[in-house]
């Protein structure tokens, strides 16, 4: 959270219990759904959010509106041998997996959802990478702590793996990670990487 952020949230959470006492003498009796209109958290409430899921950062705020939109975005694919630069079409055109997992966000959300993508054992095959190696995962976005993280080996086999290009029968939105973004099972939300750049055999 950038300090903006978090002044914001503290003037919000001030207002809020300014207005809830304003509003008990008001509503008593009623349900506090009264406040639901003026709720700046409702993208971070289970089930809210496009495609039915939360929002940790949007593409905005992670500064990829750009690069996310852009059709000539490739994903680098990148073994320790050989490398493939790979357009929406080419992972397409890999077979497609499905998979239902939640992201569980260390902000007090978990949503689950089906998510359908390209295994990340197939595009780690594609490039000959060693069956046991750690696989780092780039997004396009340039600053910030969420921006990569670094898959196990255990974690890059399972078959419910993916680099996913689409979140419960649509094509990802870019809030969530568009043109393509991990999804892992047993992770939490922090390391489902959005915006990806590129997916990376790491060295022995
Ligand atoms: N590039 C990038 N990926 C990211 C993040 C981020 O800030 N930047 N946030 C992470 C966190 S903390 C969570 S909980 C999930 C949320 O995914 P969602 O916004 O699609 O629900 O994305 C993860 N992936
Ligand atoms: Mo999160």
């Amino acid at each position: 959270m950038t300090d903006s952020e978090r002044f914001g949230r503290r003037l919000f959470l001030g207002a809020t219990a300014a207005s809830a006492v304003a509003l008990a003498g008001l509503t008593a009796g009623q349900s506090f759904d009264v406040l639901a209109p003026v709720n700046l958290f409702a993208p971070r409430t289970k089930g809210e959010g496009p495609q039915g899921l939360p929002v940790n950062r949007t593409a905005r705020q992670a500064d990829v509106v750009a690069a996310a939109s852009d059709p000539d975005w490739r994903l680098e694919v990148i073994g320790g041998t050989r490398s493939l630069t790979l357009s929406r079409e080419d992972l397409r055109a890999f077979p497609q997996h499905e998979a239902t997992l939640p992201i569980a966000c260390v902000e007090g959300w978990s949503t689950t959802a089906h998510w359908r993508g390209v295994r990340v054992r197939d595009l780690m095959a594609a490039v000959e990478a060693r069956a046991t190696a750690t696989v780092r995962f780039d997004s396009m976005q340039q600053r910030g702590a969420f921006r990569a993280t670094t898959m196990p080996a255990e974690y890059v086999r399972d078959p419910l793996t993916l680099v996913a290009l689409e979140l419960n029968g649509e094509p990802l939105d870019i809030d969530h990670g568009a043109p393509a973004r991990v999804i892992a099972p047993g992770r939490p939300g922090v390391l489902q990487t959005k915006w990806l750049a590129s997916v990376r055999e790491e060295p022995a």
